[in-house]
């Protein structure tokens, strides 16, 4: 009998959840035997009269796919119905930021959200799940998601630095004139923002040290860290709206990550609770380097070296962090 692994999307009807949905049904991430029951969650008609409509034509699209591994797909406007039984929760749905909003009001504003929906996990879900925050600023939603659904252990939750990682290995691969796969040991550390540090200290390319294939430090320092940082908003000059499928791939790589492990010699990069990790408060929701070995966990690599360089942007992205959960602490019930 093959296995059914069910899977909650929230944003479903969303760009980033157009190309997520697609993949996740096809049968490339939990592979040919596995039947995927996809639960897809969007506002009520009351909010977004588009959104459920928008959501039904995507379930029609995905029966038309014709995909042996799809069993089923849920749609509906109740996050008790989304979540019930999901083996993954990967929560894509968000309000974007509004004219004039700071990050700080975006940060509250999404903060309510998180806060209903890690309830609701942790009322509906099954005991073995996964969840995947992209919804930004996605470090600290998944921080008040967790906070208010203890029910489900600490390290099941996770936010998404994935796509900023595929971004910097992308460009320490172009700079040296190799392919991506010869780029590994890259670390995003921090949060999912511009204050991210794109680790190349301890990166390697094609085996050696990224820093003796690529000599020039000033485009290290100068150049590869603030396009790395600042690539979502390079995305939008360019196209005029976010990165999509880019985004989609990355949350795809995270749980393929967790369902396939990572190769041996490599890590990749994620945000997940700190248990005090290189000296992060524990509790926090903090990029680190990770490994799994495919059983759903994930395994800070520790013992790594920071520079001068390195640790003035480590700090700069915790006290970032520490900030956002000042900002959202009625929302963090101890
Ligand atoms: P869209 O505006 O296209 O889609 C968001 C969808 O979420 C909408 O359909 C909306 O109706 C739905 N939604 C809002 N509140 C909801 C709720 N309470 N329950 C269920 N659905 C809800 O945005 P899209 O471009 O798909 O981006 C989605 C989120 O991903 C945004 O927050 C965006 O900032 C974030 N991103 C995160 C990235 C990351 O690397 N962590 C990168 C890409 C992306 O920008």
């Amino acid at each position: 009998m093959s296995k059914v692994v069910r899977v909650a999307v929230t944003g479903a009807a969303g760009r980033v959840s157009s190309s997520l949905i697609v993949r996740l049904a096809s049968g490339e991430v939990f592979g040919p035997e596995t039947k995927v029951v996809l639960q897809l969650l969007e506002v009520p008609a009351s909010v977004n009269p588009a959104a459920l409509k928008n959501l039904e034509g995507a379930m029609y699209e995905l029966q038309d796919c014709g995909f042996s591994t799809l069993k089923d797909v849920v749609i509906t406007d109740d996050p008790n119905v989304a979540f019930n039984g999901c083996n993954y929760a990967l929560l894509v749905g968000a309000a974007p930021r509004g004219p004039g909003e700071q990050r700080s009001d975006l940060i509250r504003k999404n903060g309510a959200i998180f806060v209903g929906q890690g309830q609701a996990i942790a009322k509906n879900a099954a005991s073995d799940v996964r969840i995947l925050v992209v919804g930004n600023p996605c470090n600290t939603n998944c921080l008040i998601a967790y906070s208010n659904g203890r029910d489900v252990p600490a390290d099941r939750w996770h936010a998404m630095t994935r796509l900023d990682h595929n971004r910097a290995v992308s460009a320490l691969a172009i700079k040296a004139g190799v392919t991506n796969d010869a780029v590994t040991c890259v670390t995003i550390w921090g949060n999912h923002s511009n204050t991210q540090y794109p680790d190349f200290t301890n990166a390697k390319i094609g085996g050696r040290p990224a820093t003796e294939v690529i000599t020039d430090r000033a485009w290290l320092e100068n150049t590869f860290v603030p396009n790395t940082q600042e690539r979502g908003k390079f995305i939008i000059d360019t196209t005029k709206v976010s990165s999509s499928f880019s985004a989609a791939n990355g949350a795809i790589d995270h749980v393929k990550s967790l369902v396939t492990g990572t190769p041996a010699g490599d890590w990749t990069s994620a945000a997940i609770v700190s248990k005090g990790e290189y000296g992060v408060p524990a509790g926090l929701v903090f990029g680190y380097p990770c490994t799994t070995s495919g059983d759903g966990n994930w395994n800070v690599v520790e013992g790594l070296k920071l520079d001068a360089f390195g640790e003035a942007k480590f700090k700069k992205t915790l006290d970032e962090l520490l900030k956002e959960q000042e900002v959202v602490k009625d929302l963090l019930p101890s």
